[in-house]
């Protein structure tokens, strides 16, 4: 975690119709291992499909299973979490497929796309599909349904202008920090129950002292080669270095009776013996980000 002056960080919604090239597009920029990953059922409403970590930038990906239209009722409580988080991401994705061009899917998307503010990328995939003449009507036809901060044809299969899709989205977002540890590349299922607990455990001992805005981040979750332990390691982010000094309390008290009393809970969570890490932060712009943040895990 560094917060280095014009270091840009955000989050990006992918949301497309099935088969429009997501998982692919993941997998050029991140690598085999997430697609896997992301196939799996959705427990949460909103999964991190990636995140894609450099010198300059660090982009989240998120994964808005719901934007599609219901067939039931949960499909309908799945459209509207996932506009709550199209409101709150720094840029969406909307990746559309050149050769099948604009469909029913699309104009569904379309619809919900139009009451949201932020930012919105038309991604033109699958373009090794179709000759060059056909992008521009095709362009056209989706700028007459919508507004576009940008237009990016792209092939995520052959990888051709995706450096510059990254680019074009780098753009969008606001300077931040690095929110994951470098080598965080997608989401562990039970990392947010596990930072829950925490912090579950620091506003029970801190009381009034500790805003219910502190944040607790899991920093890794890993088993122990060999041996049936699994290691964690969190950090509880606060905004103020009084509130460092609370939480970590006399000698280091109070911190160690939050950790063991998580610990316990996780162990059970888990099944499995844990030894866990915990460390305290101050981050000041922490507050400002926090309702962003609030639906992927980091909760206020
Ligand atoms: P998702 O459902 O949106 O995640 O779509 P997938 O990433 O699973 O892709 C669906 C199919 O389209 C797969 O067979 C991919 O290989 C194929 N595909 C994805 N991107 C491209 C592309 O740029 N060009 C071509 N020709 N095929 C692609
Ligand atoms: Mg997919
Ligand atoms: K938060």
């Amino acid at each position: 975690m560094q917060s280095t002056e014009n270091y840009h960080s955000g989050f990006i919604a992918i949301i497309g119709r099935p088969n429009v090239g997501k998982s692919t597009f993941m997998n050029h920029v991140i690598g085999q291992k997430v697609a896997i990953m992301s196939d799996k059922p959705q427990t949460t409403r909103n999964k991190i499909q990636g995140v894609l970590t450099t010198d300059s930038y660090q982009m989240i990906f998120i994964d808005t299973p719901g934007i599609h239209k219901p067939k039931h009722r949960l499909g309908d409580f799945m459209v509207k979490s996932s506009i709550d988080t199209l409101n709150e991401v720094d840029a969406i994705m909307f990746m559309v497929n050149a050769k099948e061009g604009y469909g029913k899917g699309d104009e569904f998307i379309i619809e919900k796309l139009k009451n949201i503010s932020q930012p919105v990328l038309l991604v033109i995939n699958k373009i090794d599909e179709v000759h060059p003449d056909e992008l521009l009507p095709l362009i056209d036809q989706y700028r007459e349904k919508l507004q576009f901060a940008e237009v990016v044809p792209i092939s995520a299969l052959h990888g051709n202008n995706v450096e510059r899709l990254l680019e074009v989205l780098v753009d969008q977002l606001p300077e931040g920090p690095q929110y994951y540890p470098e080598d965080h590349v997608t989401d562990h299922p039970e990392r947010f129950i596990i930072s829950e607990l925490i912090r579950e455990k620091v506003l029970h001992h801190t009381r009034e002292e500790i805003p219910h805005s502190v944040a607790v981040i899991i920093e890794s979750i890993k088993k122990q080669e060999n041996k049936e332990i699994i290691d964690v390691q969190a950090t509880v982010i606060v905004e103020r270095k009084s509130q460092k000094g609370i939480i970590i309390g006399k000698q280091g008290n109070m911190l160690k009776q939050i950790g063991t009393e998580a610990r316990k809970d996780i162990e059970t969570l888990l099944g499995s013996k844990v030894f866990m890490e915990l460390w305290v932060k101050v981050q000041k712009d922490w507050r400002n980000r926090s309702s962003q943040l609030r639906e992927y895990g980091y909760r206020q």
